[in-house]
């Protein structure tokens, strides 16, 4: 049973009667199914407490990017918001909107302690709840949201969260079959080859559905857009599978090295994490953007991830704003190329015959 006596709703609540009663509302979340469960839960609670629905803005990081930029401070600054809630995007001192008020809710490693923000994040609670549930349990204490949990529970069970008995019974209820394709499909968009056109069609088709059933019968035009770049990654990561790691000199690290313009690595990493129990997984992707390498980490084995990039990343100098965040047992990065060739040295790997050449 989960109950978490930190959950700091009071602070929840000052948070949405400090609202401005006019001005756009951005929601500032992930596109994986956990970011986009919460967005979407969030976006539900602001409507049931009488907010505008078209207040309500979203908006997404582009492919490939971090929140904490310069790029998606812009498309923030061209929203002109009067409030900004930022969510499973980590939390870091760069301000997107000075002065705006700010709500955060994240479960990710803190990295700073931002100004004008309302921040609740769970990294540290025990079990450690996802975005989705942390944000469900909020809201669900200020509106009933029956009806709509099923959205934040498939953002709980995407990004492996640990079990609610009240999602587990959400998921039973609309049937287990609809509820895991449903999340598939979400899923899906942050890991096309074009995420900047999936991601807002995900919110959209999630945010309108009443049912997983019928979220999964949507036949509009972008409903069926978005299934076309799902049987793309399906594609792609089928073809990341035949995959064969190479091993680490000095360290408990197995590689897998590809090119895909789909954000499979995370996929690939986490479908090999029990197959190599003892090493970190590593997945890394040539192809997602350009002249960069994206790449994720998993482990089954009692090792900090975390920790072992931040010790790699200070002996290198990499400062990049997307790089060795996340859990403990699962981050990743996103760097140029020569930096990141210069990071497998540091990790025991020979260069490979075709690129030692190239
Ligand atoms: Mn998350």
């Amino acid at each position: 049973v989960i109950s978490y006596p930190q959950l700091p709703s009071q602070e929840f609540r000052s948070y949405l009667d400090g609202l401005p009663s006019s001005g756009s509302i951005a929601i500032l979340c992930d596109g994986d199914v956990d970011g986009l469960g919460a967005g979407v839960t969030l976006a539900h609670c602001l409507e049931r407490t009488g907010v505008e629905p078209s207040r309500i803005v979203n908006l997404h990081v582009p492919k490939g990017g971090n929140a904490y930029t310069q790029e998606v401070k812009a498309k923030v600054d061209a929203v002109k918001p009067s409030a900004l809630c930022i969510l499973d995007l980590g939390v870091r001192d760069f301000e997107l909107a000075p002065g705006v008020p700010k709500l955060m809710i994240d479960h990710h490693r803190p990295k700073g302690s931002p100004q004008d923000s309302t921040v609740i994040c769970g990294y540290d609670w025990e079990p450690p709840p996802t975005s989705s549930l942390l944000t469900y349990l909020l809201c669900s204490e200020v509106v009933d949201l029956q009806d709509v949990g099923w959205k934040a529970a498939i953002g709980n069970a995407g990004d492996l969260g640990p079990e609610y008995a009240p999602f587990s019974a959400m998921a039973r209820a609309v049937t287990k079959k609809a509820f895991d394709e449903a999340k598939s499909l979400i899923n899906s968009a942050k890991r096309s080859s074009d995420p900047d056109l999936a991601i807002p069609i995900a919110f959209r088709l999630l945010h309108r559905a009443q049912t997983p059933k019928e979220l999964l019968k949507d036949d509009s035009a972008e409903a069926k857009t978005l299934r076309a770049l799902q049987a793309e990654v399906k594609e792609e990561f089928a073809h990341a599978r035949r995959l064969a790691p190479k091993f680490s000199k000095t360290q408990p690290i197995a590689l897998f090295r590809f090119s895909s313009p789909a954000r499979v690595h995370p996929l690939l990493a986490q479908s090999w994490r029990l197959r190599l129990p003892k090493f970190v997984v590593m997945a890394a992707n040539d192809g997602f953007v350009e002249g960069r390498v994206n790449f994720s980490m998993r482990t089954a084995a009692d090792i900090n991830i975390l920790d072992l990039l931040e010790k790699y990343g200070e002996e290198l100098g990499i400062d990049e704003p997307e790089y060795g965040l996340g859990h403990n047992q699962a981050s990743g990065g996103s760097l140029k190329r020569e930096m990141f060739e210069r990071l497998l040295e540091k990790m025991g790997f020979e260069e490979s015959g075709d690129r030692a050449t190239g």
